[in-house]
Parts: structure tokens; C-alpha cells; sequence
């Protein structure tokens, strides 16, 4: 009995240092202290000792099964220990390694001009209103000047969605809604998109966008306006920039103006910007209407006003010197990113 116990012990001293594994431990304590495992086995088999021979017995067997069940719970720590050990070799981790960058999302540039446009005119003591893109063609033409008949109503050019709605085609009916709300003084700048029967080429889209000024107040003059230009130009162009204003007709203003700013490429050398003209086109503007006014309930003899339209994509295609402007509109990230 005492050699056989000693043979377990001995058997299981070498299994247990072998054992590399939780499930290898686990299947040790079943084949040694098991139900039907080898010192259980010797247990049974003290009913066959003499009175004299048994406790001695039962104490050597039950020795040894002291040491099993304790070498097993050390052995399981060791492994444990040493598990971890091997999982934080493996799992290092430097906190001091730099962070992949998370892709950052930019403004678009028509977005990015407008902004600009915006803070500049707020500024200058503007306020941003903004109006309905499906409109009444009385607050798109009719109250513009452009009656029944007029060659810009023509369904060629606008898009109806009625007789009398449309998509708007410039946001001045923005400043018609404003002064027939509002009195003067008014200082506002209306940015939005508009819409016009245009197909889609490098300098046409049937969506673009504007940032339309108004000004009425009691002795606004063209000096105003003038003044007003100078200062945007400048911001816009550069410090350097020289603005002139050529006649020109809308219906709207008399009297109307185009204006043009030195070439921010050549400084007015001329230059493949301006296509060798020194001056480059900008925006149009003009004395607002009396007509206009009137319609509005603004007494013409007691006000005037001034306005100007800046188209934003003509602008951007400008400042940032792409051609195509169909650029603005295919999202392509390769391009947005540049701005
Ligand atoms: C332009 C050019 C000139 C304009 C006029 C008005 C209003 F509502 F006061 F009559 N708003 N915007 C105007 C004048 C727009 O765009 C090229």
C-alpha cells in the first residue's frame, strides 16, 4: 500500500511539472482524485487492511492526497502567473506612438467665399436674409420691373412649377419680401441658390448661387454704393485692387452699373485671368429703381437705396482658379480637399 502510494506520488510529481495548460491541470486532478481516479482507488482498498495496519495507512493515503490537492492549486497559480505574463508581453501597447489622424472634412468653396462675403458685410452692418427658392413671379419679376412679357419670364429661361410659381432666378425677391415688411433704414444681404433653364457646361449650371446686397435709407447715393464696392473688392481681391463701373441696364436699378476690379493675376498688365485685359467682371449693381421702391411702400422721394449681385460660383472660380465649374458640384473629395 505504501510503495503503491508512493508510485502515485512519484507519477504525479513528474505529470504535474508537465502540465502547461488549466484543462491539463484539471484532467490531473480527475485521474488522480476522480471518483475513479488512482488515490481514490487506493482508498477503497483499505477496507482490506487489518485494524492495526489501517491508520497508518489511512494517513500516508491520506497525505498524499493533501499534497496532490495542494501542488494542484499552486500549480494552477503558477500557470495563471505565467499567462499573464506571456498576454502582456504580447499585448504591449506604446502610448507614446502617434496617433493615426482622423480624416478631418473641409469647407466647400462656395461655401467657404460666402462665409467670407457674409462676414465681410456683417461687418459693415448687414444683416443675412434669406427667402423662399419657390416663389411667386410677382416677388421674382413683377415687382422687379420684369412684367408679363418680359424676355426673361420666358419658360426657356425660368423653371415654373405653376403660371405663377417658380424656382427663383435671383434672390432679390428676398429684398422685395424684406421691404415689404421692414422700413428703412435697411441693410441686408440676401445669399442663396437660384435657378435658370441653363444646361450644365464649364461656365453655366442650372443651379448656382448669389449674394445679393441692399441699402435703403434717406440720402443713399451712388458714392455709397461705390464706396461699399471698393471696400468689398479689396477684401476680396486684394488691398491693392482698383474697381471701375461700366453703364449697363436692369430693370431693376437706373441707374445700373457692371464693375470690374484690376486682375488679381497681372495687377492690370493683362494676363490669361483677364484674357489680356487688366480688368476682370465681378458683379453688377445699380441705384434701386423708384418704381421698385414704390411698390414696396418706400416713398422714393424721401429714400433711396443701392444694390449689388455677386455671383458666388464666378467668384470662387476666380479666387481659386478653376475652370470648370462643374468641379463645385461632382464632390469629388480629391477636389474639395484642396480648399
Ligand atoms: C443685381 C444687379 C443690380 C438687385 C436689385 C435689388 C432690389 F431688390 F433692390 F431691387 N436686389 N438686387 C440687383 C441690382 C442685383 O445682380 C446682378
Amino acid at each position: 500500500m505504501r510503495e503503491k502510494l508512493a508510485e502515485i506520488k512519484k507519477a504525479f510529481e513528474e505529470k504535474i511539472e508537465q502540465a502547461k495548460t488549466q484543462d491539463g491541470i484539471e484532467n490531473l486532478r480527475v485521474e488522480f482524485l476522480g471518483k475513479k481516479g488512482l488515490i481514490t482507488g487506493v482508498m477503497k482498498l483499505m477496507g482490506g487492511l487489518s485494524p492495526e495496519e489501517r491508520p497508518a495507512a489511512g494517513q500516508a493515503a491520506n497525505d498524499v492526497r493533501a499534497f496532490v490537492e495542494s501542488r494542484i492549486a499552486e500549480r494552477k497559480k503558477e500557470l495563471r502567473q505565467l499567462e499573464l505574463e506571456r498576454s502582456l508581453e504580447k499585448e504591449v501597447i506604446d502610448v507614446t506612438m502617434p496617433a493615426t489622424p482622423a480624416a478631418q472634412g473641409s469647407l466647400h468653396p462656395l461655401n467657404k467665399v460666402t462665409e467670407e462675403m457674409k462676414r465681410l458685410f456683417i461687418g459693415m452692418g448687414y444683416e443675412v436674409a434669406e427667402g423662399p427658392e419657390v416663389e411667386y413671379d410677382y416677388y421674382n419679376f413683377e415687382a422687379l420691373n420684369l412684367p408679363e412679357g418680359h424676355p426673361a419670364r420666358d419658360t426657356q429661361d425660368t423653371f415654373y412649377i405653376t403660371d405663377k410659381i417658380l424656382l427663383r432666378t435671383q434672390t432679390s425677391s428676398v429684398q422685395i419680401h424684406v421691404m415689404e415688411h421692414k422700413k428703412p433704414p435697411i441693410r441686408i444681404i440676401s445669399p442663396g441658390k437660384v435657378y435658370r433653364a441653363d444646361n450644365l457646361d464649364a461656365t453655366h449650371s442650372p443651379i448656382f448661387h448669389q449674394l445679393e446686397g441692399l441699402v435703403v435709407d434717406k440720402g443713399v447715393t451712388m458714392g455709397d454704393l461705390k464706396g461699399t464696392l471698393e471696400v468689398y473688392a479689396k477684401a476680396m481681391f486684394g488691398e491693392n485692387t482698383k474697381i471701375r463701373l461700366r453703364p449697363h441696364h436692369f430693370p431693376f436699378t437706373e441707374p445700373s452699373a457692371e464693375v470690374d476690379v484690376t486682375c488679381w493675376g497681372c495687377g492690370g498688365k493683362g494676363c490669361r485671368i483677364c484674357k489680356g485685359e487688366g480688368w476682370v467682371e465681378v458683379l453688377g449693381c445699380g441705384m434701386v429703381h423708384p418704381d421698385v421702391l414704390r411698390r414696396c411702400d418706400i416713398d422714393p422721394e424721401v429714400y433711396s437705396g443701392f444694390a449689388f449681385g455677386i455671383g458666388i460660383e464666378r467668384t470662387a472660380l476666380a479666387r481659386y482658379g478653376v475652370s470648370d465649374l462643374r468641379q463645385f458640384f461632382e464632390n469629388d473629395v480629391r477636389f474639395l480637399g484642396q480648399f
